[in-house]
C-alpha cells in the first residue's frame, strides 16, 4: 500500500485492527500511525519511512469501534495477518473449532466478539441489515488453502448464527487464496534502538526484514481493490501450486531448522544454516518436497531452493529459532505432514521430514539436549507437556504418544510407516543429539 501511494496510484488507505494486545497501537498511535521498515541484508540496512496506516483500533479495548469500522461500507478489504491459531481452526482438517473457547465465547455474545471469525461474522452481519455489500477476506497467514479454509471457518460460524447470514456470505463475500511471503524477525529492543539512531528519533515501532519480497493473489475481490499490481503483486486465477511451493519448500524447513537447530543450541536461523551439515539438510528437506508439488510451467524450483537457503543464511537477520519453533502444533500440518502423506502414498521414504517431527517432538518435552528448560509456546503447549511427562524421554512411548494427537496427525499418526520412520529418528535423537542425527541423514 505504501508503494501505490508513493507511487500517487491509490487513495486506499489501512485501518488497523488487533485483536487483544494494544502495544501496537500504544506505540503507533503517538507518532501518528508513522514507522520505519529496515531491510537487512549483507550489504547493509535501507530503512523507509511508512504512512499507509490511518489509525488503529484494538478489539478486546472496545470491540464496537474495530466492528463499526468493519462494517463501514467504506471498507473493503479485511486483510488478515493473525498466525495460524488466530483461526480457531483444527489444523489437521482445517475445519472450526466449534469447542474452541473463544468461538464458544463468540457464538454466545455474538455483538461483543474476540475471535476473528467472531468480529468478521459481525460486521458482515451488520452489512447484510444495512444492505451493503460485503467486504473481501485476504487471509494472509500460512495456512494451506488458506483462502479457502477461512472461507469455511466464517462461513460454518456464521452458519452457527444463522443460516440466512451463512449463505449470503457463502454467496456474495469472497476470500483469495495468497501467498505472501517476507521472512520479519520479532523486533527487539536493540533493533529500536538501532532505527531510532538512524532516523534521529524515537520509532516505536520498526519493522526489520529482508530484501526479498513476494506477493501472489487470487484475483477474487467482492467490494474491489487498488492496483496492486503496480506494487509488484502477482495476481492470478489459482495460487494454491505457490502455496504449497512456499509451505512445503519455505516454511518446511524453516520449521525443520528451528526445532532441530535449536536443539543443537543455535539461537538463529543463521547461525544453524552457518553449519554445512544444517544447511544440507534444509536443502534435503526441500528436494524431498519439491517432488510432491504440482506445479505450472515454466516454474524454476531449483532457483526458488537455492534462493531459500541464501535467505536463510542472511547473517544480518536476527531470526530465531524459538520464535519459528512456536505454535508447531497449527504449522506442522501444512508445512510437513501433507509431504509426508503424499511421499507415502508414492511409496518413497520419509525419514527426512520424519527427523523433523522428531525434533518437534524432543523439543515439545520442554527440555534441551542438556536437561535446560524450554519455554514451549503453543496453544496446546499444556497437553503436550503431559503426554511428554506421562511417555517420558523414551523414544517409541514419546513418539507413539504425540502421533495420537489428532488434531495435528490424524489417521497418519496410526499409519505404520509413520510410527517406525518417527521412532526411529527420535532415536536417533535421544541417542546421539540433533547435531549428529543431522549428519547421519545427509549420508543416507
Ligand atoms: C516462519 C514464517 O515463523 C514462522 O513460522 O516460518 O513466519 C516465515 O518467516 C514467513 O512465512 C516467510 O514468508
Amino acid at each position: 500500500m505504501d508503494d501505490l501511494l508513493a507511487a500517487g496510484v491509490t487513495d486506499w488507505g489501512i485501518a488497523g485492527g488487533s485483536l487483544r494486545n494494544p502495544n501496537a497501537r500504544d506505540a503507533l498511535a503517538p507518532q501518528d500511525c508513522l514507522y520505519a521498515v529496515a531491510v537487512r541484508s549483507g550489504a547493509g540496512t535501507e530503512i523507509r519511512v511508512i504512512g499507509s496506516i490511518l489509525g488503529m483500533e484494538v478489539g478486546n479495548e472496545n470491540a464496537e469501534r474495530l466492528i463499526a469500522r468493519m462494517a463501514d461500507p467504506a471498507t473493503r478489504i479485511v486483510s488478515l495477518t493473525i498466525t495460524e491459531k488466530g483461526y480457531c481452526h483444527t489444523p489437521q482438517t482445517g475445519e472450526l473449532d466449534e469447542r474452541h473457547p473463544d468461538i464458544v465465547h463468540d457464538l454466545k455474545n455474538p455483538h461483543a466478539p474476540r475471535s476473528a471469525a467472531g468480529f468478521i461474522v459481525e460486521a458482515l452481519a451488520r452489512r447484510k441489515d444495512t444492505g451493503a455489500s460485503p467486504f473481501t477476506v485476504l487471509c494472509c497467514d500460512n495456512l494451506s488453502a488458506n483462502g479457502r479454509t477461512v472461507q469455511r471457518i466464517v462461513a460454518r460460524f456464521a452458519t452457527l448464527r444463522s443460516k440466512d447470514l451463512g449463505r449470503w456470505i457463502e454467496d456474495k463475500a469472497t476470500f483469495p487464496c495468497t501467498m505472501v511471503d517476507r521472512i520479519v524477525p520479532e523486533t527487539t529492543d536493540a533493533d529500536r534502538a538501532a532505527v531510532s539512531s538512524a532516523l534521529g528519533m524515537t520509532d516505536a515501532w520498526p519493522v526489520i526484514t529482508e530484501p526479498f519480497t513476494q506477493w501472489i493473489v487470487e484475483d477474487r475481490f467482492a467490494a474491489g481493490r487498488p492496483d496492486f499490481s503496480a506494487a509488484g503483486v502477482q495476481l492470478v486465477s489459482d495460487v494454491m501450486p505457490f502455496e504449497h511451493m512456499k509451505l512445503r519448500l519455505l516454511n518446511a524447513s524453516h520449521s525443520a531448522l528451528a526445532y532441530l537447530g535449536y536443539l543443537a543450541g543455535y539461537e538463529t536461523i543463521a547461525a544453524t544454516m552457518a553449519n554445512q551439515n544444517f544447511a544440507a539438510f534444509a536443502a534435503r528437506v526441500m528436494e524431498d518436497a519439491a517432488v510432491t508439488l504440482q506445479m505450472p510451467e515454466g516454474t524454476d524450483l531449483a532457483t526458488y531452493q537455492a534462493s531459500l537457503l541464501q535467505r536463510f543464511a542472511n547473517p544480518a537477520l536476527h531470526h530465531r529459532t524459538w520464535q519459528i519453533a512456536m505454535d508447531g502444533s497449527q504449522k506442522l500440518p501444512q508445512r510437513l505432514l501433507g509431504t509426508i502423506r503424499d511421499r507415502l502414498q508414492r511409496g518413497l521414504p520419509i525419514h527426512t521430514h520424519a527427523l523433523a517431527v522428531a525434533g518437534w517432538m524432543r523439543y515439545v518435552t520442554a527440555r534441551d539436549e542438556q536437561g535446560k528448560i524450554i519455554d514451549v509456546r503453543d496453544p496446546i503447549a499444556g497437553k503436550l507437556a503431559a503426554i511428554a511427562h506421562e511417555a517420558g524421554p523414551v523414544a517409541d512411548r514419546l513418539a507413539t504418544a504425540l502421533l495420537a494427537v489428532d488434531s495435528m496427525f490424524g489417521p497418519l499418526g496410526a499409519d505404520p510407516r509413520m510410527t517406525s520412520a518417527v521412532i526411529h529418528a527420535l532415536t536417533q535423537l535421544y541417542r546421539h543429539g540433533a547435531r549428529h542425527a543431522i549428519s547421519l541423514i545427509r549420508q543416507r
